[in-house]
């Protein structure tokens, strides 16, 4: 892919709103869809471009001092061979949300001023990390695995900071980590990681390394710049290295536009969605200017993917009014009323305000 077009898929207006070599998902266009993210309305989230890479010759290398022996290859028909898994997980930027920061909160963050979606939820097949790393002859001394995404060094503000690439500890590598070749049962696309990627469920996006093409297993501890000098909560509430950021918060949306129109004292049903790295949504409630009132859920709740809801409202005067919906999950996290701030504008969990017009 040249760098004037970074993102394969098509990018309809009415579906993403595109930043650079990112695209995030309108939720109007997750309006009337299930529970599944469809991979023409999946967020994409691309350092430089999206690689064409040919699943034939593509090779998975693992090696380090948290393996018996030298290095050991997998091929993609290797792993077509080993026993395959199926799980529905969500998959969300650390960042998700970060343009409330300054429109709700009047704060300066820096990074892709997303609203709510860079977030998607998808079926995904295949190997657990687990069972690679046992083939590849792990040790009891690993502590640290580092996936190294094909895609182009990322260069930044002059300094080339090498391929995409994050440690991630060995005991979420056994956990529920998965070598990912298919998404909503078709071929994992180019744009997610062609021909495999991992999944880290509840985990920041950046864990989930697309473009799989080498893991470092080590048994000592691994670094990399996106977890030393990104995706870390930075600033005077924190640590003066700062805190790495790991597992998702809870967050909610209604799937409408922003200053979606309503038509005074009409009746319609407000849907929308929550979801928690911490687990299943236990409670939503939304506000549309008389107080909180509880939802109800539509379908099965999702341990790793989102919460469908939906609540009645019979709009009122003309003019601007604002919704609120704010999710509890089965921790009792609530979704507060401001998210401390972070200098690089990561997990905003905040209740947001999100604008409509009654005419
Ligand atoms: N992996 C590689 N190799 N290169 C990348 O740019 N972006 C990460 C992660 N994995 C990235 C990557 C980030 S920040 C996110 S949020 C997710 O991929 C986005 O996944 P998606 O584009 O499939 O939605
Ligand atoms: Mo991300």
């Amino acid at each position: 892919a040249s760098a004037a077009t970074p993102i394969v898929k098509p990018l309809p207006p009415e579906i993403f709103e595109v930043y650079g070599t990112n695209a995030e998902t309108r939720w109007e266009a997750l309006s009337g869809q299930g529970c599944l993210t469809p991979v023409e309305r999946f967020f994409v989230r691309n350092h430089t471009a999206t690689p064409s890479i040919d699943a034939c010759t593509w090779r998975l290398k693992l090696f380090g001092t948290g393996l018996r022996g030298g290095p050991v290859e997998f091929s993609y028909r290797d792993l077509l061979g080993l026993p395959a898994e199926t799980i529905t997980s969500a998959l969300e930027c650390a960042g998700n949300g970060r343009s409330f920061f300054s429109s709700q909160q009047g704060q300066v963050v820096s990074g892709t001023a997303w609203k709510l979606g860079a977030i998607g939820v998808a079926r995904w097949r295949g190997v657990r990390l687990s069972t690679v790393l046992a083939k590849a002859g792990l040790t009891r001394h690993a502590v640290d695995v580092l996936p190294e995404g094909l895609d182009a060094d990322h260069v930044t503000g002059g300094v080339n900071l090498g391929k995409v690439r994050r440690p991630l500890p060995i005991a979420k590598a056994l956990q529920d980590v998965l070598l990912a070749y298919e998404m909503n049962g078709r071929p994992l696309p180019p744009d997610h990681g062609h021909p495999v990627r991992l999944v880290v469920p509840s985990w920041v996006g950046i864990s989930s390394i697309k473009w799989l093409g080498r893991i470092e297993v080590s048994d000592t501890p691994l670094v990399s710049p996106w977890n030393t000098q990104y995706y870390r909560l930075l600033g005077p509430d924190y640590p003066a290295d700062g805190t790495v950021v790991t597992r998702q918060v809870v967050k909610s949306a209604f799937e409408l536009p922003w200053n979606a129109e309503f038509v005074a004292g009409g009746r319609q049903v407000l849907r929308g969605r929550s979801w928690s790295g911490n687990g299943r949504i236990r409670r939503v409630e939304v506000d549309t200017g008389a107080g909180w009132r509880q939802a109800k859920f539509v379908g099965a709740a999702a341990d790793r993917g989102w919460q469908r809801w939906e609540i009645p409202w019979r709009s009122g005067v003309p003019g601007a009014h604002t919704l609120r919906a704010r999710a509890t999950d089965i921790t009792g996290a609530t979704q507060p009323d401001v998210t401390p701030h972070n200098a690089q504008g990561y997990l905003f969990d905040a209740v947001v305000r999100h604008p409509v017009r009654v005419v």
